[in-house]
């Protein structure tokens, strides 16, 4: 079964948006297999967004993230890597689409609220980067059959 990283940033925990982001991904129908609170070390934001060194946004993006905490967490289920991004919207919350969570409660780029791996070789390595293996769980939902035709 598919997994994916998602962190609700700093912005989405200060807005008090946890409840109702996590809300949305079970209410989708994945599964919540890691969760934790934490303050970004400059160490881990600079690993975690290693792809965008160099750019104008990157030292903002890295202040952002360290900001406050944020809450980090791994989500399971059929094709939920490219679906979570579905359910997140598009990296611009002006241009997200009504329906997608930044396009219902963000206007701008820079404060976008979630982040949600890109790929399975993004998703694999943000795992690995946030959660050590102890810190993750492999539990089958009891709506498994309601969700997922066996
Ligand atoms: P994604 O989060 O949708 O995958 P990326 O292009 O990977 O988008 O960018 C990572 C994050 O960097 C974005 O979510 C956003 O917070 C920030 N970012 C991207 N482009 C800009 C920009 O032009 N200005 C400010 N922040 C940006
Ligand atoms: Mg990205």
């Amino acid at each position: 079964m598919e997994r994916t990283f998602i962190a609700i940033k700093p912005d989405g925990v200060h807005r008090g948006l946890v409840g109702t982001i996590i809300g949305r991904l079970e209410a989708k129908g994945f599964n919540l297999v890691a969760m934790k609170m934490l303050q970004v070390s400059p160490e881990l934001a600079a690993a975690h967004y290693a792809e965008h060194q160099g750019k104008p946004f990157f030292n903002g993006l890295i202040q952002f993230i360290t900001s406050a905490p944020v809450v980090a967490m791994v989500w399971e289920g059929p094709g939920v890597i490219a679906s979570a991004r579905k359910v997140i919207g598009a990296t611009d919350p002006l241009k997200a689409e009504p329906g997608t969570i930044r396009g219902d409660f963000g206007v701008n780029l820079g404060r976008n609220l979630i982040h949600g791996s890109d790929g399975p070789e993004s998703a694999q390595r943000e795992i690995d980067l946030w959660f050590k293996p102890e810190e993750r769980f492999s539990w089958d939902p009891a709506l498994k059959p309601w969700l997922i035709e066996s």
